[in-house]
């Protein structure tokens, strides 16, 4: 629950108006559905390092069009969820999504790559 509250949060504070607690919800997720913040493109990556104490990974991945971003060797993203790890091992092929909220690279999903 401390962590659903702790994104909300970060989402909130990329939004220029925040509003009432209550209306929350109402007010970002459908912007989040719709690709304004998050995206659901399916990105290629292996694992190069993870940080659990640090709610970090750094992941070598292939092209990110939703971000217009080339490739890169060792790119690090935030971990929104400590339960990604289990699929986060230093060495695995991933497949993962990711979005730049309040100007940082956050992971929203990973999954083993077979
Ligand atoms: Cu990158």
């Amino acid at each position: 629950m401390k962590k659903r509250v702790a994104l909300a949060a970060l989402l909130c504070a990329g939004a220029l108006a925040c509003p009432a607690w209550a209306q929350h919800a109402d007010h970002h997720a459908p912007a989040q559905a719709s690709g304004n913040a998050a995206s659901a493109e399916l990105i290629e990556g292996e694992v190069v390092a993870a940080e659990p104490q640090n709610h970090r990974v750094k992941i070598k991945h292939g092209e990110i069009k939703s971000l217009n971003m080339a490739p890169m060797n060792a790119m690090p993203f935030h971990v929104k969820d400590d339960a990604l790890f289990e699929h986060l091992k230093p060495g695995g092929k991933i497949r993962f999504t990711t979005a730049k909220i309040a100007g940082v690279y956050v992971l929203l999903t990973a999954e083993e790559a077979h």
